[in-house]
């Protein structure tokens, strides 16, 4: 790619200014001088841009923090697909609108009370043998200490569930390596119970913990019977991570306040910040989940707090279960190689990093040789003995993420604003680049798993400062994308990114998720069975049940069916939605104006609203997504009548109606046009069948939706004779209409359906040709020439046909126009275009390639 971008910005470079105005700003050169751009600016431009249809190599999950929600970005591209709501409502997506997102915001109340936004900071995957596995997407809420389990089939929420002990979480959400377990972290020490306790009971009632969230693969959901919790000290236990190879069934976590400091700035007395870090070293906290699972088979290994077991510390002791590590104070990342031998800390407060060696962990345990006990009883194992080494990186090291490349690690430096690659074998610093400003997280591809990637780093900035234009005192974030292939890191990308602080990213191959493009019929999505009131065509129905109104509705390009819904003043409405499309990406939406309820029903969804008609009226509903030309159409009425007032009918106004001619001339001017329309339908069809469009999966999926939309003609068409016969010209006409919107449904998807095919059937291109494309693009032709169409320059499609003896004439064309500006059918061509050829200065093998390029454009125009 190099190679050929710096031939390009040569060749560009011999061409005369002339021509460069002449293609006004077409050609690399002149947009590089134009927009300020270096040869290197425009090597990072072509290491991140997708031409449009062209997929990212990588899916990053992002948590958003504030925002409680989770975004989905791709690598190299930074663009940006999809925001899923979470702990927060999400209107788009109906989440919290409709009644069945509803239910899993309720998994998240806690002590009855709905908590409506979340501090998202973790994201992690499922995992197998340690690799990731695009099934689930668990994620934190530091806030109130919540995990949610995302289903990555339709990357909807589906769970959430609330930590039954705790106060505040950080070190969350952690997987071990085939998903037993998904860790949760405490941070901030409080009771274990609700109730109150003032702080002179910090060391006897505040605790930390970690819980093991025992996730059910098969259902897709954490067991919360079958979790538990292990009792820790009040030390503020911070990040975490799952042990694996060499440390399968062991777990990590931080922590900073060894000191058990307690505040209390207000009473004059020094404050957290100050008493926290007194310390030279603060606490690693080991333990094995193994052995914790089993200890709590046995009742007499755990207390029950708030129905949830919890482990006390003195059992894990006496079991070989939890042991401290020193590590230098107020510590921040933990991270387990790939291997999982070796465990970094990153130091914050220190300018090392901290190697320790799983290894000499283990020796030390097995021999049962402690350098002493904490007040709590823990065996504190020696912190020289444990370390592989330190480093020193920089100020103030925070995370880590690992290469593809063994013993090759990469730590955000907080203080210093940079990344630093370093060898955690051998002990050296090999790089660094700096990025804006003050990172915390980074992310290299699947760099906590047992196998990464390398390739990309994605620096999570705190602070954005200058990088963007000003958008108000609340600054964007900044994540930036890192270049790591070569020996020297290169920053190629800035995103801003516009919610929440994310903290953490978690980033997978786009191979290893499968997404579901619709759903099965009538699918409850949030739960993964199918809905009680799903409703097929033909099954819609309104019933009422005293106050208790149910409508059960369905959703088609372009009608919601019913479209008239009348209710009393006081009735509790539920509308069930069913969208009854089998074609991918035609989401209905479905709003009530004035009622606060909104559904996304994606195709074979099947959703429901709920409100109380509380108000008297007249209030529409319809259809929230641009689904089809007729969308507006897609809508109807809700009518609220107060059964205890009189309503004293208007009169209805009489206008004037069509006379039996108009009505008769109408009627057959939509016969006709229904006559031509389903002409060109039926040559669409021909060509479809004639090029055998079954063998492309893609296009047949098109071509079954289109017939499907045709099919429904056949009723309607029968409604439209049956009144016509009647002598209802009127309602015979109004049907004729709808055989006519459902023929444009069905021209729309056939004619995508055409253009695919068209695609699929194109010869590939031979490498003279591929190359002449090339030389077609670079030498800036494009810019007046496009292919199918006249634009300011005329189309080339057929040029080798246009002259006698074609492939020669356009040779000396190229070669030398000028030659051919006095040549009767080319000055005609100047004056209708306004405009000369130039000279490009093309070697002669290039205009043969282009030649070919021609060739196979002429060969593929017949296609159409
Ligand atoms: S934390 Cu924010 S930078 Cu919550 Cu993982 Cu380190
Ligand atoms: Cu359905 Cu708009």
């Amino acid at each position: 790619m190099q190679k050929i971008l710096k031939s390009s910005i040569i060749t560009i470079a011999g061409l005369s200014m002339a021509t460069s105005c002449m293609f006004g700003a077409n050609d690399l050169q002149s947009i590089m001088k134009e927009r300020n751009l270096s040869e290197k600016d425009v090597l990072s431009a072509a290491k991140t841009y997708q031409p449009s249809g062209r997929k990212d190599e990588y899916i990053v999950f992002s948590s958003g923090g504030q925002s409680g929600q989770v975004l989905v970005y791709g690598v190299p591209s930074m663009r940006i697909y999809k925001y899923i709501g979470v702990f927060t409502p999400e209107p788009w997506q109906g989440y919290g609108y409709d009644e069945e997102s509803k239910k899993v915001l309720a998994g998240g109340m806690m002590r009855g009370k709905q908590i409506t936004w979340g501090d998202t900071h973790h994201p992690a995957l499922t995992e197998k043998n340690g690799e990731y596995v695009g099934d689930y997407l668990f994620i934190n809420d530091k806030a109130n200490p919540r995990i949610a389990v995302i289903n990555l089939h339709d990357f909807e929420t589906t769970q959430i569930v609330v930590n039954p002990v705790i106060k505040s979480e950080h070190g969350g959400s952690f997987v071990t390596p085939n998903t037993e377990y998904v860790i949760e972290a405490s941070q901030y020490a409080a009771p274990f119970d609700n109730e109150y306790h003032p702080i002179e009971e910090y060391e006897s009632v505040y605790r930390g913990a970690v819980t093991f969230w025992k996730f059910d693969y098969p259902k897709g959901k954490i067991d919360e019977k079958a979790s538990f919790t292990l009792e820790l000290p009040p030390y503020m236990q911070d990040l975490s991570d799952a042990g694996k190879g060499e440390s399968m069934g062991w777990g990590f976590t931080n922590s900073f306040n060894s000191e058990m400091y307690t505040g209390g700035i207000e009473k004059g007395l020094p404050p957290f910040e100050a008493g926290m870090s007194r310390n030279d070293t603060d606490y690693l906290h080991v333990y094995n989940w193994q052995i914790l699972e089993k200890l709590v088979q046995d009742e007499k290994n755990y207390k029950v707090i708030n129905n949830h077991r919890v482990v006390p510390i003195e059992v894990a002791v006496k079991n070989n279960a939890l042991f401290l590590i020193p590590e230098p104070k107020s510590p921040h990342g933990v991270d387990v190689s790939p291997d999982g031998r070796y465990i970094i800390i990153g130091g914050k407060l220190d300018t090392h990093a901290s190697v320790y060696d799983f290894r000499k962990i283990k020796e030390l345990i097995d021999k049962k040789e402690y350098a002493g006990t904490d007040p709590f009883g823990i065996p504190i194992l020696d912190m020289k003995k444990s370390l592989h080494g330190q480093v020193e990186l920089g100020l103030g090291p925070l995370h880590n993420s690992y290469d593809e490349k063994d013993g090759i690690v990469y730590t955000s430096l907080y203080v210093d604003s940079q990344i630093v690659k370093w060898d955690y074998k051998n002990l050296k610093a090999l790089d660094r680049v700096n990025v804006h400003y003050n990172i915390g997280h980074l992310d290299t591809m699947e760099g906590k798993s047992s196998k990464p990637k390398g390739k990309y780093a994605i620096a999570l900035d705190k602070l954005s400062i200058d990088r963007f234009n000003p958008v108000g005192p609340l600054h964007p974030q900044n994540h930036q994308l890192i270049d790591i292939t070569g020996a020297k890191m290169e920053l190629i990308y800035d995103m801003p990114i516009p919610l929440g602080e994310p903290h953490d990213v978690v980033s997978i191959a786009a191979s290893k998720l499968k997404p579901a493009m619709t759903y099965k019929m009538g699918t409850n999505t949030r739960t993964g069975e199918q809905h009680e009131a799903m409703t097929l065509a033909g099954q819609e129905r309104v019933e009422r049940n005293g106050k208790d109104v149910k409508v059960y509705a369905t959703m088609v390009r372009s009608h919601i069916n019913p479209e008239h819904i009348e209710v009393n003043k006081g009735d509790n409405v539920t509308i069930y939605l069913t969208n009854l499309e089998r074609a991918q990406d035609e989401t209905h939406g479905f709003a009530v104006d004035m009622y606060n309820v909104h559904a996304s029903v994606e195709p074979g969804k099947t959703a429901s609203v709920s409100f109380v008609a509380d108000q008297e009226g007249v209030f529409p509903y319809y259809c929230t997504e641009f689904c089809s030309a007729l969308h507006l159409e897609m809508m109807g009425y809700l009518y609220v009548k107060d059964p205890n007032k009189k309503y004293e009918s208007v009169k209805a106004s009489k206008l004037k109606t069509l006379s039996p001619e108009a009505l008769k001339a109408e009627y057959d001017k939509v016969i006709a046009t229904n006559k031509a329309t389903d002409d060109v339908i039926q040559s669409v069809v021909k060509y479809l069948q004639d090029k055998k469009y079954e063998r492309f999966p893609e296009v047949k999926q098109l071509v079954e939706d289109a017939l499907d939309q045709y099919s429904k003609i056949k009723d309607v068409k029968a409604k439209a004779d049956e009144s016509y016969k009647k002598g209802d010209v009127n309602n015979a006409i109004l049907w004729e209409y709808q055989v006519w919107q459902y023929m444009v449904k069905t021209a729309d998807v056939g004619l995508r359906a055409k253009n695919n095919l068209t695609k699929a059937l194109a010869t590939p291109m031979s490498p003279a040709a591929a190359r002449g494309e090339e030389a077609y693009l670079k030498g800036g032709c494009n810019g007046c020439h496009v292919i199918g169409q006249v634009s300011s320059g005329p189309d080339l499609t057929g040029v080798l046909l246009r002259h006698e003896n074609g492939e020669k004439w356009v040779f000396d064309f190229i070669k030398d126009p000028a030659k051919f500006y006095e040549d009767e059918y080319i000055k005609s061509m100047i004056n209708f275009f306004n405009l000369r050829m130039p000279n490009q200065h093309m070697a002669d093998p290039e205009i043969k390639d282009i030649i070919e390029y021609l060739k196979w454009i002429d060969e593929n125009a017949a296609i159409n």
